[in-house]
């Protein structure tokens, strides 16, 4: 897979690093082509440089706007080297192949924000070079393509390791980062037309998707709002199939989002598991033999926010629990299937969505999340961290029994989807209180036992639910009051990713109540 690179074509606006790598390129022997003034540049540092306009045989013209847009360049870079029809028609109009091309673009992005005016900023759009890259990228059985200079010495690097040849891995990498871009290229160019225009709606955004669907508003009726599928095969509401009811809205995406993201935690191969999905947190989840019973204990947490909740699942939805979901209202429920009869009892709720997802969605799978920030897009792998997976380290001196143990687990993998600070309690593999979102870990440890308190009351019955509870912490307890609020509402074991500075502390309190404490080691911050 190795290909060696005998032709190089360099057109950079940024010349940072250029000579360097050019001389680099030219000890090897590799010829070097070059557009007008990354030759003149080259040229000055007495390198031998073919100016690109002796290799198409016609001149740049129209102020530069077309140097490369020649079929002699293109024809060199889409070429498929072992195709005797191609072979022959590079022979044919005596195009030279270039196996390695180096660019980066007219500084659009810059240009935006330097107060040039409108035609210049239009005459920053570059044509040439995001054709050339997308060839090159295309091409990358044979072609490599550089457009970061940061790469520049890995590439020379490469070439000095394999003899003057790159690898097919290495030309895929950097044909991925090649479209990313172009892509972001594009998105530039369209973002600066918005802003120019004074036109702002999902339509004319591009954070790399395709724009699935306009929505009536955003998180409120005042705001603008589009769905873009950005392509990731993931079960889930971007992917799924909606069987019944009318449009999502935006709220309801993203809540069937979290409901989902959240279910898909419990393998369907082990036990059923319904979750309830309110403002974007669990007002209830739970496992159990059955979809139904599952949904009963789910329900039973938090029955108030339940109402107008999304339901997620992570099997079949069956008929006896589509008879139980009809009896509240309820906004959406998202599975990876029906059977037959449980879509006819929902097709009684005309406004209830279904959406089937064809499967749940892997835990550990990789992917990007992105969250917009004012004037910038902060991106981040997805929190792949399943507890099954952890070492679990028992720091008290009582270590849990099973059944706490069972209910430890399940508590983590709930509190990884509570937004931050996320406190759980559980009982026999169903949430009893749920505290989230709130600045102050205290809070949200007094929240989640009220919680389970007010739940008491609503179903009748004067014992806490946190009673014989455990709790789970998506992030460690930085003080022992917490811990001991939670002992308070009779939480019997703990599960947290330690490394506060006062664990010694915390873990004393835990020992001194005969309270059993396992440390994760890993975080679930969600924000
Ligand atoms: O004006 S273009 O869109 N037309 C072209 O044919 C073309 N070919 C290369 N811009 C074009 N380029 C760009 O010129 C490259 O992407 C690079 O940014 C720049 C390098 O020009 P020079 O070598 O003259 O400094």
């Amino acid at each position: 897979d190795l290909v060696p690179v005998r032709r190089a074509l360099i057109s950079v606006s940024d010349k940072t690093g250029i000579v360097t790598f050019a001389k680099a390129l030219d000890e090897r022997g590799i010829e070097l082509v070059s557009t007008g003034g990354t030759a003149a540049a080259l040229a000055k540092e007495g390198l031998r440089i073919r100016d690109v306009s002796e290799l198409t045989g016609f001149p740049e013209i129209m102020d530069g706007r077309v140097k490369t847009l020649h079929p002699s360049v293109h024809g060199g870079l889409l070429g498929i080297r072992d195709d005797a029809e191609h072979a022959a028609a590079m022979e044919r109009h005596g195009i030279q192949p270039i196996d390695l091309v180096i660019i980066n673009l007219y500084p659009f992005e810059e240009v935006r924000f330097s107060g040039a005016d409108y035609a210049a900023t239009v005459e920053n759009i570059d044509i040439g070079g995001p054709a050339m890259l997308r060839a090159a990228a295309k091409n990358h059985a044979y072609v490599a393509v550089v457009t970061d200079p940061a790469d520049y010495d890995r590439v020379t690097a490469a070439l000095e390791e394999h003899g003057g040849a790159l690898s097919y891995r290495l030309r895929q990498e950097l044909a991925a980062k090649a479209f990313a871009r172009t892509a972001a290229y594009d998105a530039a160019i369209s973002q600066w037309f918005a802003e120019t225009l004074s036109i702002s709606g999902p339509e004319w955004c591009a954070f790399g998707g395709r724009l699935q669907q306009v929505m009536r508003y955003g998180e409120n009726p005042h705001q603008r709002a589009g769905f873009y599928i950005t392509g990731e095969r993931r079960p889930g509401v971007a992917t799924a199939r909606q069987v019944q009811g009318k449009q999502l809205s935006y709220n309801n995406i993203n809540d069937t989002d979290a409901a989902f993201e959240l279910v898909s935690e419990f393998d369907p191969a082990r036990t059923a598991a319904v979750a309830i999905i309110k403002h974007a947190n669990p007002c209830g989840v739970a496992e159990a033999p059955t979809l139904a019973e599952a949904y009963r204990k789910a329900l039973a947490c938090d029955p108030v926010s339940a109402f107008g909740g999304i339901i997620a699942l992570n099997r079949t939805l069956d008929a006896e629990a589509a008879e139980e979901m009809v009896k509240i209202f309820t906004e959406v429920i998202i599975a990876p299937d029906a059977t037959e009869e449980a879509q006819e009892l929902i097709a009684a709720k005309k406004n209830l969505r279904l959406l089937l997802t064809g499967g749940v969605a892997d835990p550990r799978a990789p992917g990007l999340t992105a969250k917009t920030v004012s004037g910038g897009l902060l991106v981040q792998t997805r929190d792949a961290g399943v507890v099954d997976d952890l070492e679990l380290k028992v720091v008290t001196k009582r270590a849990p029994t099973e059944k706490e143990l069972a209910d430890l687990k399940f508590a983590f993998r709930v509190a990884k989807h509570v937004k931050s600070n996320a406190i759980v309690y559980a009982k026999d593999l169903a949430t009893v209180g749920v505290g989230a979102g709130q600045m102050s870990r205290l809070d949200s440890s007094r929240i989640a036992a009220r919680k389970a308190e007010d739940a008491a009351k609503a179903a009748g019955l004067d014992e806490l639910l946190t009673r014989g509870s455990v709790v789970a912490s998506d992030a460690f307890f930085p003080f022992a009051d917490g811990l001991l609020a939670a002992i308070e509402a009779g939480a019997t074991a703990v599960i947290q990713p330690g490394g506060s500075m006062r664990d010694e502390e915390v873990i004393a309190a835990a020992d001194e109540h005969g309270i059993a404490m396992v440390f994760t080691g890993m975080r679930h911050f969600r924000h």
